[in-house]
């Protein structure tokens, strides 16, 4: 397959394009939500709607378009497979629940792997005029300014990502709160993983944990952390979802030991 830097930049660059394209989709919906027909999947607050699904097809068709050897892995529709060694991992809107009761912390999350690794990530939050990406070996940018993670932060330093859902265990959840409060952190939470991901490499968070996420939710967000110098570990994969762990190397370990894998 395709060696180097310059296959991964080319698809950076249509990355960022499409993450405009779904954006724009995104927002007319958004600011028309309450025409949509939400439905439940496994939860009172896992829903889909008409948005999600005409946004990946959307990007679906893109895609295929742009590089028809590669496969794609997305929240609503199966995998397809590809020739070239490269995965487009991609969430349409990453943060259905906030998109339906109109905050503005939903995003487009566009993520592709080379041989199985993450190697492109592009996160947009069309509400909030952002747009991250990373590409590896070639650092993390904000609406193309370069990000850098403090290297000397602890989970106390400032605020810290938290993403269970209803589908979490109350007695993990609660054990990591207690710990983490007792440590001197507070809690924040958005319902994207993905934005999540892109404020520890902004530097707006000092680490996020997930105990369960797919690998749509945090593909892309994994490049932006580790492109501004942070640590991710990630136990999914492509066909299941796992925990997640990211901030510097400090924050990483504590978050790992608080969460009671340490
Ligand atoms: P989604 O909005 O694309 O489904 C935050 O913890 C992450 O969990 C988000 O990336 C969100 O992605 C996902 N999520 C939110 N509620 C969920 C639920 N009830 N079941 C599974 N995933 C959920
Ligand atoms: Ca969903
Ligand atoms: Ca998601
Ligand atoms: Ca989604």
């Amino acid at each position: 397959h395709e060696e180097g830097t310059e296959p991964l930049l080319a698809r950076q660059a249509v990355a960022e394009k499409l993450a405009r394209g779904a954006g724009t989709r995104a927002r007319k919906f958004f600011l028309q939500r309450d025409t949509l027909h939400p439905e439940l999947k496994s939860a009172s607050q896992d829903l889909v709607s008409e948005a999600d699904r005409s946004i990946e097809t959307w990007l679906r068709r893109a895609i295929n378009r742009h590089f028809p050897g590669d496969g794609i892995v997305g929240e609503e529709e199966a995998a397809t497979e590809g020739t070239s060694g490269f995965v487009w991992v991609i969430d349409p809107i990453d943060g259905t629940m906030p998109f339906l009761v109109g905050q503005p912390n939903w995003t487009v999350s566009i993520g592709i792997a080379r041989d199985a690794e993450p190697v492109v990530g592009v996160v947009h939050a069309p509400m909030l005029r952002e747009l991250y990406s990373a590409v590896s070996g070639g650092g993390a940018r904000l609406n193309g300014r370069a990000l850098a993670m403090n290297p000397d932060w602890t989970i106390a330093s400032t605020t810290i990502g938290f993403g269970a859902t209803q589908k979490a265990s109350a007695q993990e959840a609660g054990a990591f709160v207690e710990g983490l409060y007792r440590g001197g952190g507070v809690l924040f939470r958005v319902g994207s993983g993905a934005l999540m991901l892109a404020y520890v490499a902004a530097g707006r968070l000092a680490g996020y944990y997930d105990p369960t996420l797919h690998c749509w939710d945090c593909w892309a967000g994994m490049v932006l952390v580790r492109e501004a110098g942070g640590r991710v570990t990630f136990e999914g994969d492509f066909s299941r979802p796992g925990s997640l762990w990211a901030g510097n190397a400090t924050v990483h370990a504590e978050l790992k030991r608080l969460s009671g894998r340490g």
